[in-house]
């Protein structure tokens, strides 16, 4: 792909797990990379799906689909329908007890559609947090052994403070 292609991300993820304030930051970020962290942005629980198209760098089109929790369990009507690059997954580093549910789901696509391990990205957001599990606890927990071989790749995030949002959005357009 060249530099000036755009990216499709399909993103992914349990509810509450900071998949549109993720997507706020990242926003920001593009439009003006010395934008300072806003304590106080707002969300609400994402209903239906949401697409959100940035510009990173100056070159690369960035398209992201957010599928709210609530419509996560239709993740393949959207994928079978669109073509997406990659998959961003979010996962909340401070809710051990949506663990499961995220393992099923990482489950389904992985034994469901066809994608290369390095276009698919775990994001365990929240990290830091006071109550937050560590990210070798994460990859326990979710078995990512028996799933892309654990291949695929991770990055911590707090979108809260900002932490790795710029590593986030390089990948994103890598
Ligand atoms: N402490 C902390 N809170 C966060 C972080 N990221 C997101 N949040 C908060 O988590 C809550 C849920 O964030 P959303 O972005 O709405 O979650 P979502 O994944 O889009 O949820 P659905 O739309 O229901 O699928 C909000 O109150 C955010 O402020 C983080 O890194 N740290
Ligand atoms: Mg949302």
């Amino acid at each position: 792909m060249s530099d000036t292609s755009g990216r499709k991300i399909l993103v992914l993820g349990s509810r509450w797990s900071g998949k549109s304030f993720i997507i706020k930051r990242l926003e920001d970020i593009c439009s003006s990379p010395k934008t300072a962290v806003d304590e106080f942005v707002y969300t609400t629980p994402t209903i239906g799906k949401t697409l959100t198209m940035m510009k990173y760098k100056r070159s690369q089109t960035l398209e992201l689909h957010d599928i709210g929790a609530q419509l996560g369990c239709l993740w393949k009507q959207f994928y079978t329908s669109t073509h997406f690059d990659k998959i961003m997954y979010v996962i909340d580093s401070t809710q051990p007890w949506s663990i499961s549910l995220t393992f099923e789901q990482l489950k389904e696509i992985y034994e469901q559609i066809t994608i290369k391990p390095k276009n698919v990205l775990l994001v365990f957001n929240k990290t830091n947090e006071i109550n937050s599990l560590s990210k070798i606890a994460l990859i326990e927990l979710l078995d990512l052994g028996s799933i892309w071989n654990g291949e695929v790749e991770i990055i911590e995030t707090n979108a809260r403070t900002g932490a790795n949002l710029t590593a986030l959005l390089e990948w994103l357009t890598r």
